[in-house]
């Protein structure tokens, strides 16, 4: 969506450009002028009206991966959270928090080194039960991206 609404912007300008430099201040010239303008218009117009539009689901940093997986019933507690995405992300707008089995919710400290794709935070320690990631990313495109991953731990023996 960045793209589409920098190249509207970009056309509109170079119009408005190539009709300054053109062939001076004659009838003619003023009339291509007047056209080019209103060329212009249109384009500037049709690039506010693609930024009201929402993007598609294609622009926004879509999980590709987690560990634990979503659905997870793992063996023994696992001490990470990787979420992988398909874009970068910014990891200081960026959050998740552990929601227990009681419904306690307490945020996940992130990783601040973490590769541009990835949100990383270590997990405290767990016992067994179900758990629920609640995550929000905010993409490189400006659009926020949330969603939820379920996993548990299993009772030992
Ligand atoms: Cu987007």
């Amino acid at each position: 969506m960045v793209g589409e609404s920098s190249v509207g912007r970009g056309a509109a300008g170079a119009l408005c450009c190539d009709a300054v430099e053109g062939s001076g201040w004659a009838d003619r010239g003023r009339w291509r002028l007047r056209a080019r303008w209103g060329i212009a218009r249109l384009l500037a117009a049709s690039a506010l009206a693609a930024l009201a539009v929402p993007a598609p689901a294609g622009a926004h940093a879509l999980l590709v991966e987690s560990l634990p997986a979503e659905a997870a019933v793992l063996p023994a507690a696992p001490t990470q959270l990787v979420l992988r995405f398909n874009s970068r992300i910014e990891h200081k707008l960026s959050q998740a928090a552990l929601i227990d089995g009681a419904g306690a919710r307490r945020p996940l400290a992130m990783e601040a080194d973490a590769p541009p794709d990835r949100l990383i935070a270590a997990l405290p320690a767990l016992a067994p039960g179900s758990y629920t990631v609640d995550w929000q990313v905010l993409s490189v495109d400006g659009h926020r991206v949330a969603g939820q991953l379920h996993f548990s731990v299993a009772s030992p023996g």
